[in-house]
Order: structure tokens, then sequence, then C-alpha cells
């Protein structure tokens, strides 16, 4: 009989190839898929919100059923909290970043999160795929001190890990320590993660563009040629166009298949839409890692140094190919890389 390696297994075993491994790392990616699961429960019930609404009202406390980006928010703080797994995280769902110290306020803890523990959640009411994307680093300031400022700000080449879980179809999460990206699938009947997509590779190229084109407008000359090129009648093009407006399942998509992902400046987002330090850098380390590409269009992502907890950037990644072209157009019109 096959050997089905799961989740668990693999971040023990792999534990070693982590420089500073001390188990730390192991543990937080452990709550994380304990978080993700139960995150998954509740987003499968979606649906059934208005029904298990009815029977709520029952309840003479009267309680709002909660949103569910806010559910999921809590459910990822209360795990790390709950379990003392890291010194610090930021969300999207938080103004600020949250200081743990521990129940005698040691700070000892190495790693910072960071996440957005909702992506995509307008496809909530809809039944289309959402996800959790995260991130970690080591904290720069001194262990036994708070968490500061600096210890989220750091550029997304210093991250440890990064990873994202996309509740669709299947639940998978598929995450990235450095050493290549490796994909899981949930077995809903016994709650366990599967190994099912080892070293995933990004194609080189692909032939699907995902954008919101309804923008189209509004863009900045660089992307408008762009999506020209990609609708021309040439070369194994037109593309196909494929947009869900849920990153991390347009990322999952075009990572499996090939493609590119844009979400440009506008003048009506000038900076964009997308977070750095919680959407943009923690794909671009896993696009990266499979052999893909990041960029906000003239640079690297990784490379850009944070200045705003929740800056925003455009991205342009997926297939290196892809974004490379891509990048060739924006190229014409450097004054766009200020943004
Ligand atoms: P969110 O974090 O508020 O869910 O916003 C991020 C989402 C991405 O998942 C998605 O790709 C994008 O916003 C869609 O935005 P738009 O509706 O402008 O195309
Ligand atoms: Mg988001």
């Amino acid at each position: 009989m096959k050997n089905h390696i799961t989740l668990g297994e693999y971040i023990i075993e792999n534990q070693k190839d982590f420089q500073y491994s001390s188990g730390e790392l192991s543990n937080l990616l452990s709550s994380i898929k304990l978080a993700s699961k139960v995150v998954n429960h509740e987003v499968n019930k979606a649906g059934l919100v208005d029904i298990l609404g009815d029977a709520g009202n029952e309840n003479i406390q009267g309680e709002d059923q909660q949103k569910l980006d806010v559910y999921a928010n809590d459910v990822f703080m209360q795990t790390l909290v709950n379990r003392q797994m890291v010194c610090g995280v930021a969300s999207e769902e938080e103004d600020d970043f949250v200081i743990i110290g521990g129940k005698n306020q040691t700070h000892d803890n190495k790693y910072v999160v960071l996440m957005d523990p909702l992506d995509g959640s307008s496809n909530i009411d809809v039944n289309v795929s959402v996800g959790t994307i995260f991130s970690i680093y080591r904290r720069i300031s001194p262990i036994g001190t708070p968490v500061v400022k600096e210890d989220f700000l750091q550029p997304g080449n210093m991250q440890v890990a990064a990873g994202y879980v996309v509740y669709g179809t299947s639940t998978m999460l598929v995450y990235t320590t450095g050493h290549g990206v490796h994909g899981f699938t949930l077995n809903p009947a016994i709650g366990t993660f599967y190994l099912s997509h080892p070293n995933m590779k990004s194609p080189k190229d692909g032939k699907i563009y995902s954008i919101n084109e309804g923008y189209y407008s509004h863009f900045p000359q660089g992307v408008k040629d762009y999506l020209k090129y990609c609708q021309e009648e040439e070369e194994g093009r037109p593309y196909s166009a494929r947009y869900i407006g849920s990153l991390v399942s347009d990322f999952h998509r075009n990572l499996i298949k090939g493609g590119i992902y844009i979400y440009p400046t506008s003048s009506k987002a000038p900076q964009g839409k997308l977070r750095l330090l919680y959407e943009c850098n923690p794909m671009a380390f896993l696009a990266e890692q499979a052999g893909g590409w990041a960029s906000d269009g003239y640079k690297r992502i990784l490379e850009i140094k944070p200045s705003e907890l929740h800056q925003r950037v455009p991205l342009f990644i997926g297939s290196k190919n892809m974004v490379g072209k891509a990048e060739e157009f924006m190229a014409q019109y450097p004054d766009d890389a200020k943004y």
C-alpha cells in the first residue's frame, strides 16, 4: 500500500532543513495547520448561515453571526496566542501589530507572523473559493523584549516561511520554508492534510492571464499594452482570461497551469490594492520557490523595503516568462514605476 505522508509528518521530517531549527518553526506551522482546519470547517458551512442563523435566533443572547473574515482572524490569532507560538502578529484585520508576551511577558519567541486570515472574502456569499495567506519572519529585535514595528517591516527576501490555504473544491495548504513549494490536500473525513503536490513547479510559460479587466480604462498604459499583447492572434495567443477575484485561488490555478496574475496601479487605486506584507510578499516567496517570478511591474517584490504595515503595491506574479514579458511592456513607461 502506498505510504501517505501527512503534513504533520512532513513538517517534522523536514525540520532539519531549517538552518536554525529548534522545533519552534515546526510548532508554528502546526498551529497554522490547526487553525486552517477550524476555519475550513466554518467556511464549508457558510451557505448554511441563514439556516443556522434561524436556529441561532433562539439564542437569548442574540449574538450576531460573526463575519467569516473576523472569525478567521480570531481563530488564527487565538491559536497563535494561546499556544504562545510567536512574539507578534500582524493581520489585515488588525489596525496595528499585536505584541504577544506569553504568560510571564518574557517575549521569548523568535518569530512574527503576518497574515490575511480570509482573502477574497467577497466570494464567500456565492460559494467561491477563498483563502488564508501567511508570512513568517525571524524577529530582528532582541529576544526577551517586546516586538517592534521593524520586526514586521522586513523585506520579503527575509521570510523564513510563507504559504496559503485555499478553501476550494478541496482544501489545500501550500507552503515553503525556502526548500521548494509543497502542497497538502485535506481529507475532510478525518481532518488530515496529506502531501498531494510535492515540489510544485510554476510552468515557465502559460496561457492564462488574470486581471480585473473591468478597470481597463484606469490602468497604466504599460498594462493596457500588455493586455492587448495577451489578446493578439499570434504565437500561441490569445491567452485565456481567468479571474476569480480571490488572489489565493487565482494564484493557485496559475501556479499549477501556468499563467500571470496582475493587480496593477490604476487611477482608482494609485498604489494598487494588494498589501505588500501579507499578500504580495508571501505569494512572491512561493512564486520564486516554484521557479516563477513576482514584481511590481519594474522591480522584484521581495526586495521592496516596507515602510508601512498595510502598505499596498502593484503585483505581477506567476510564470517567469510571462511576468518578464509584462515587465518589458511596463519598462516603456518608466514614470509609472513611481507610485
Ligand atoms: P481582500 O483582502 O479585501 O479580500 O482583497 C484582496 C482581494 C484579492 O483576493 C483579489 O484578487 C482582489 O482583492 C480582487 O479585487 P477586485 O475586486 O478589485 O478585482
Ligand atoms: Mg486580502
